[in-house]
C-alpha cells in the first residue's frame, strides 16, 4: 500500500469567473471553484487529510511561458476591479478562459500546489501526491493558452521533476493536453501520451491527432490515442493499456498524471460513456507501474460525480 499525499489551496476559490461564451452566448462558467471544493469536502468526508502546498517563485512559470504571455495574465489581472471580468483576444485562444482581478494569483498558487506535489515525490520516491490544482493547465502552452487554463500546472511540475531523471506524462483528460504536447514536443527526456476524444469534433479541435508523434529529438515521445464519441469501458481500456505499455517502454523515473475526470458518462460537457468503476480500473492500472507518481486535477465538471470520482481514483492508486 502506498499512501496518496493530498495537496490543496482553498484560495484557488478566488479566479471565478462569472461566465463564458458559446458561440456568442454568455453561458454558466462550467471550470467554477466549486468543482474543487466538492472534491475536498468529499475528500475530507471520507478521512483524508489536505494538506496546504508552499509558495514557489516565478522561475518555474518562466521556465515554460513567454515573458510577453505572463506578463500579459499579470498585467490584466492586476488592472481588473473585482467583478470586472476580459475575455481577452489576444495570447487566450477560445472564449471560455476570462481574465479576472484575481486570475494571475490563483493560476500561480496552482502552479504551486503541482510543484509542491512533485517536491514530495523527490523526497519520497515510494509516494505519491495528488495536486487538486484549479484552474487547470494542460491547454497552457508557452505564448497563449485557453480552455480554462492560464499556467501548465503538470508541466511546470514535469519540468521541475525533469532536472532529476525522465519524467512520463499520461493525460487521462478527455480533452487533448495541446499545451503539455506543445512545451514538450522537441524533448526525449519527457514522454507526453494523451487518450482524449477525437479532436476533429471535440475541443481543442487543433491538435491530438495520431500523426502529431514530436519533431526533432522529440520525434516518438509525443502518442496521441484519439478516440470517437460515446467510447465506452472496454475500448477506453484497451486503450489505456496501450499507453501504459508506452509509458513502461519509455522507463521513466517519475510519471505525471493530467487527471481530467470528464470522460464520465455523466459529465455535462463531455461526450465518453465510462462508468465509476473504469475510474477504480484507471487508478489500479497506474499504481501498478510502481513509480513516484504526482496526480495533476485538470477537468471534471459535474458537481455531483466528482466526489465520488476522486475518491475511487485515489483508493484504487493506493491499493
Ligand atoms: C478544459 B479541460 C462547453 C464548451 C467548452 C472548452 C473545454 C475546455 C476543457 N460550453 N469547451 O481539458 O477539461
Ligand atoms: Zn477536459
Amino acid at each position: 500500500m502506498r499512501a496518496v499525499e493530498l495537496f490543496y489551496d482553498p484560495r484557488h476559490a478566488i479566479h471565478n469567473p462569472a461566465y463564458e461564451l458559446y458561440n456568442g452566448i454568455q453561458t454558466p462558467y462550467a471550470e467554477c471553484a466549486d468543482r474543487l471544493e466538492v472534491i475536498a469536502e468529499h475528500l475530507q468526508q471520507s478521512g483524508r487529510k489536505l494538506r496546504r502546498p508552499r509558495s514557489y517563485d516565478i522561475s518555474h512559470v518562466r521556465a515554460l511561458h513567454s515573458a510577453p504571455y505572463i506578463n500579459f495574465v499579470r498585467e490584466t489581472s492586476a488592472r481588473l476591479k473585482n467583478g470586472e471580468t476580459l475575455m481577452p483576444s489576444n495570447f487566450i485562444m477560445d472564449t471560455y478562459t476570462p481574465i479576472t482581478g484575481r486570475t494571475y494569483q490563483a493560476a500561480r498558487q496552482a502552479v504551486s500546489t503541482a510543484l509542491t506535489a512533485a517536491h514530495y515525490v523527490l523526497s519520497n520516491h515510494d509516494g505519491m501526491a495528488y495536486a487538486l490544482c484549479r484552474p487547470p493547465g494542460h491547454h497552457a502552452a508557452q505564448k497563449h493558452s485557453g480552455g480554462y487554463c492560464y499556467f501548465n500546472n503538470a508541466a511546470i511540475a514535469a519540468n521541475y521533476l525533469s532536472g532529476h531523471g525522465r519524467i512520463a506524462i499520461l493525460d487521462i483528460d478527455y480533452h487533448h493536453g495541446n499545451g503539455t504536447q506543445e512545451l514538450f514536443y522537441d524533448r526525449d527526456d519527457v514522454l507526453y501520451v494523451s487518450i482524449h476524444a477525437d479532436p476533429s469534433l471535440q475541443f481543442p479541435y487543433i491538435s491530438g491527432f495520431k500523426s502529431e508523434t514530436g519533431e526533432g529529438r522529440g520525434k516518438g515521445f509525443t502518442k496521441n490515442y484519439p478516440l470517437p464519441l460515446h467510447t465506452g469501458n472496454a475500448q477506453y481500456f484497451r486503450t489505456l493499456r496501450r499507453a501504459v505499455q508506452d509509458v513502461q517502454n519509455f522507463n521513466p523515473d517519475f510519471l505525471v498524471i493530467s487527471a481530467g475526470f470528464d470522460a464520465h458518462e455523466a459529465d455535462p460537457i463531455c461526450r465518453f460513456d465510462l462508468t465509476t468503476s473504469c475510474y477504480a480500473d484507471i487508478g489500479s492500472t497506474i499504481s501498478a507501474l510502481n513509480l513516484p507518481t504526482i496526480i495533476v486535477q485538470e477537468g471534471g465538471y459535474n458537481l455531483k460525480t466528482l466526489g465520488i470520482l476522486a475518491e475511487t481514483f485515489i483508493n484504487c492508486l493506493e491499493k
